[in-house]
């Protein structure tokens, strides 16, 4: 077959994807639905480049796990059946408590039109504008912040900008590992045109490692920092005054507002490193500052972007080729919802809730009702369920459970709400747990639409697979129910009509007053839509002109004043900052199935810094329990230079279906920015212990199965099973119910401790146990890749060793060749390899996605010159 132009369903990047299905077409079984993946040449995004994630899609679009069947409670139901249900106990709650007693939570892993269609029936139909979603978790303080600088929420920059710039200003961003082919362009620009990057965040990453300037800030001092920049521009006379005159409104006592005693010492880092960034900001004109969840995901949020955007509009580097503010979105609709409003603090395609836009969209959308104003921002929405306020909630493509602030709000508000409704393609995760009604959504490569990503570029997702089972689009589902609760305009034959219908509303009364239009598309033939290229709304430069969507024309600077978090308290003295893995994505509902994927961070970890782990009795490689006010967890302990000295960082992607404890999001608190509602993931108060188990050990397995009972279980994809780590109490001779029937081999030793058993078939391995009360367990390498193998010896599984033991791998740093750090930094040594290139020659590590050449460089001798490109 020939390849189906597609793109990547991760992260805001939006690579192009070329995908060929390798099976049948319409094969609805899992060996049929194999495709082969590779980058698109021709998308602007990615230029044929793919990460290591969009690399290896291909593991991830079996029907494993899938939700194929609507479900009500535990009952396989037919459609028509469930959308009845979901529509009568909708209008029954909006007639008995009005329309403010039902919400929608969707999320930027929906498609546009899928979107579209949710927020014009929930603001246009039922009359609420209790629609918000997991954005709000994500972009909603740089929505904010663009709104009080731009008058709307537009992205200014471009990814073109990149190869432009002299100086790359990463704030708050792994870019590396969460947008790695934006870092491959960076990169890229560095190696040829020697392009000065700049690293802030509090850990040192791999991006950070691979800066030209690292300044590891004291957490949430941003503010501090870019007020302290800007002043200093203007202390040496290097504002743009033209801009500053014609283009840029700055509000009485701006500049003694930002004031900030010493930047230096608030931000802690050295006078040295604060002054090298403010050369190299006065040297360099041509500036892009990239933001990402280290700025969003604050309590001063919004004032950080705007800190950022301040210094931008007043130096003048905004508008102009390889400069500007540049908040990059992390999902890959993340856009797409912001368009179309499904946000609850916009109305739709960027308008606000004035009479005169409430007016217009109602007129556009015929409706018979109109929400009044803004409705419930994501955790206030939770608030009111859990409070007995929100009597239905439909939740579609998020999974809250594990990603809302609080750990106890979002089960309890789901607990108590009445009616619950969730649409996802997987059968279990936490949050379908609570679910009345579930509703089997198509997946990637079955869904069809359009996303847009960070630089406004509106791609096509295309559909290269049936739908399996009953998996149904969810703008169909949402438009079923709309039609079955008596409305008319729902009626969508298939997705074109309804992007020809949020196309025109962009274009509607609009005159130029907003920068958002693409009404030109609304037109345009089915079979246009389905070749519709990639196309940038607002052009590469929307302020090229110096024009903004304001009243006056003119861009606003926002005194944003630093305002110190409070101290940790005695219980909680360090800082608890939780982000992603490079190879994991969020819940890890699809990354999760890939054995590839699965092998860089097997498990998840607490990084602390030596003098801290010291401190609180913790020990690489051991176990701890990190607890917050809300509630604790327990990880494994990676120590390392990398965190700064009182901060801890965890993964966030664990969940109630891998893991017993080891889960991020039962830590963070509900403390919240106040104009954009997100909330401050990255710096919770906390502290940490040690956790000693009785015993440890771990399950290898070809079947998921049950779910261990012991404290503490980890769990992850492997080739052919699954491994598990274990820990616990008591006696773990219960944990052999695990395995399941077959020949047994078992090596006991009760003083040691020592449980071993390999369950065999034919002589094929299909599970193996281990557990020791000493801590001395064999490596899982080997054993993992005996799972389903012909002759495998008793003896040699019992061991945990083959008799010839090969050199070990170490942790595997490049997952495309499954190469691991022992086997890199032996090539090294033996070898004198002096960068990148000589060991992607010596191993081929790094050759293929490249996602691993940050890590592969960090393990170079000092030769940063030679590392880049
Ligand atoms: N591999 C992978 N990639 C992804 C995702 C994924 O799950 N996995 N998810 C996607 C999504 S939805 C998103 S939103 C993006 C997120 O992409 P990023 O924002 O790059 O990722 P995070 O790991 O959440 O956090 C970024 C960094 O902010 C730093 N930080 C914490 N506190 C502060 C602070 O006070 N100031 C500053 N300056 N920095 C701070 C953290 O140490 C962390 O390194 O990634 C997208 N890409
Ligand atoms: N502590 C902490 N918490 C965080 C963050 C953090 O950094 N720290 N980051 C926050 C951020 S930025 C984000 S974006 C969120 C992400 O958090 P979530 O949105 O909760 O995480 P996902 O795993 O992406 O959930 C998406 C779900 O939708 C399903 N799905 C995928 N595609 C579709 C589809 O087309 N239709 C339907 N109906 N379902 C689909 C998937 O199977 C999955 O169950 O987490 C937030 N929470
Ligand atoms: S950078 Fe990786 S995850 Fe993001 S869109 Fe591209 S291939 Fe997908
Ligand atoms: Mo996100």
């Amino acid at each position: 077959m020939s390849p189906v132009k597609t793109t990547c369903p991760y992260c805001g990047v939006g690579c192009g994807v070329l995908a060929t299905p390798a099976g049948t077409p319409n094969a609805t079984t899992d060996a049929a639905r194999a495709a082969t993946i590779a980058g698109d040449p021709d998308h602007p995004a990615n230029r044929g480049k793919l990460c290591s994630k969009g690399t290896h899609l291909g593991e991830t679009i079996g029907l494993e796990g899938r939700l194929l069947q609507p479900m009500i409670g535990a009952k396989i139901a037919e459609w028509p059946a469930a959308l009845d249900l979901v529509a009568r106990r909708f209008a029954a709650a909006i007639a008995e408590h009005g329309p403010d007693s039902v919400a929608f939570y969707a999320s930027g892993q929906m498609l546009t039109e899928d979107y579209y269609v949710a927020n014009k029936l929930m603001k246009g139909f039922i009359g609420t504008a209790n629609i918000d979603t997991n954005s709000r978790l994500c972009m909603a303080s740089a929505v904010a912040a663009h709104v009080r600088a731009f008058g709307e929420d537009i992205v200014p920059c471009s990814y073109d900008d990149l190869d432009t710039a002299e100086l790359i200003i990463l704030v708050g961003s792994n870019t590396a590992w969460c947008h790695p082919v934006i870092w491959q362009r960076i990169e890229a620009a560095r190696a040829a045109r020697g392009t000065k990057l700049v690293v802030i965040d509090p850990r040192a990453t791999e991006t950070a490692r691979a800066a030209d300037l690292h300044l590891a800030i004291a957490p949430d001092t941003d503010v501090a920092l870019f007020n302290g920049l800007l002043t200093e521009a203007k202390a040496r006379w290097r504002l743009d005054g033209r801009a500053l005159a014609e283009r840029v409104t700055v509000p009485d006592g701006f500049w003694p507002a930002i004031a900030v005693a010493d930047v230096a010492a608030t931000c802690e880092i050295s006078a040295d490193d604060l002054q090298a960034f403010v050369d190299l900001f006065l040297d360099n004109p041509r500036t892009v500052t990239l933001f990402s969840q280290g700025v969003n995901q604050s309590t001063s949020g919004t004032d950080k972007a705007n800190a950022i955007i301040n210094l931008h509009l007043a130096t003048g580097r905004i508008g102009k080729p390889g400069a500007g503010p540049f908040s990059i979105t992390g999902q890959p609709n993340a856009m797409g919802g912001r368009e179309v409003g499904g946000l609850a603090s916009m109305l739709a395609v960027h308008m606000g809730f004035s009479p005169e836009e409430r007016d217009r969209a109602q007129r556009f959308w015929q409706s018979p009702t109109m929400c009044a104003g803004p409705g419930l921002k994501a955790v206030e929405m939770f608030e009111a369920m859990a409070s007995g306020k929100i009597k239905a909630v439909w939740i579609m493509a998020t999974n809250p459970v594990v990603s809302m602030p609080d750990r106890a709000l979002a089960r309890k508000a789901l607990a108590i709400c009445p009616f619950v409704v969730v649409s996802d393609c997987i059968a279990a995760t936490d949050t379908g747990f609570y679910a009345q009604v579930r509703l089997p959504a198509l997946a990637w490569g079955e869904k069809d639409g359009t996303v847009t990503n960070s630089e406004r570029r509106v791609s096509r997702q295309r559909r290269f697979m049936a739908p399996p089972g009953e998996a149904r689009a969810d703008w169909w589902a949402v438009a079923a129910v709309a039609q079955r609760m008596g409305f008319a305009g729902f009626d969508y034959p298939d997705a074109a009509s309804i992007f020809r219908e949020f196309a025109a509303q962009t274009g509607f009364e609009n005159n130029g007053t907003r920068v958002l239009d693409i009404s030109d598309r609304a037109t345009i033939t089915d079979g246009e839509y389905a070749a519709m290229a990639p196309f940038q709304w607002g052009g590469a430069s929307p302020f090229a002109t110096g024009a903004y969507p304001t009243p006056d024309g003119k861009a606003r600077m926002v005194a944003v004043r630093y305002q110190p978090r409070a101290d940790g308290s005695r219980d909680f003295p360090l800082r608890l900052n939780t982000g992603r893995y490079r190879d994991q994505w969020h819940t890890m509902t699809r990354t999760g199935l890939s054995p590839k994927l699965s092998q860089h961070r097997p498990e998840p970890l607490v990084e602390v810094h030596s003098d801290n782990a010291r401190r609180h009795g913790v020990v690489d490689g051991g176990l701890a329990r990190v607890a917050t006010e809300q509630g604790s967890s327990i990880f494994r302990v990676a120590v390392t230079p990398d965190q700064r000295l009182r901060d801890l960082f965890v993964p966030i992607h664990w969940t109630d279906q891998t893991s017993s404890e080891g889960r991020a999001g039962r830590l963070p608190g509900r403390d919240r920015d106040p104009l954009s509602g997100q909330p401050g993931f990255k710096n919770t108060p906390a502290t940490i212990a040690p956790y000693r188990p009785e015993w440890t050990g771990f399950l290898i397995t070809r079947e998921v199965g049950a779910n261990p009972d012991c404290t503490w279980w980890t769990r992850i994809r492997t080739r052919g099973g699954w491994l598990t780590e274990l820990a616990g109490q008591g006696d773990p001779g219960v944990l052999t119910g695990l395995l399941p029937v077959g020949d047994r081999a078992e090596m006991i030793d009760t003083r040691r401790g020592v449980v071993r058993s390999a369950v065999l078939v034919a002589g094929r391995l299909q599970a193996a146990l281990f557990v020791s009360r000493n801590a001395g367990l064999p490596p899982r390498e080997w054993l993992v890749e005996q799972l389903g193998a012909d002759n495998s010896s008793s003896m040699e599984l019992l061991a945990g060793r083959p008799a010839t033991p090969a050199p070990s791998r170490g942790a595997i740093i490049c997952v495309c060749f499954d190469i691991g750090l022992d086997t890199i930094t032996r090539a090294i040594a033996d070898q004198s390899l002096v960068s990148v290139e000589a060991v992607g020659k010596a191993l081929n590590a790094g050759t293929n996605c490249g996602s691993c050449r940050p890590a592969i460089a960090a393990l170079l001798p000092l030769r940063k010159d030679l590392v880049h490109g």
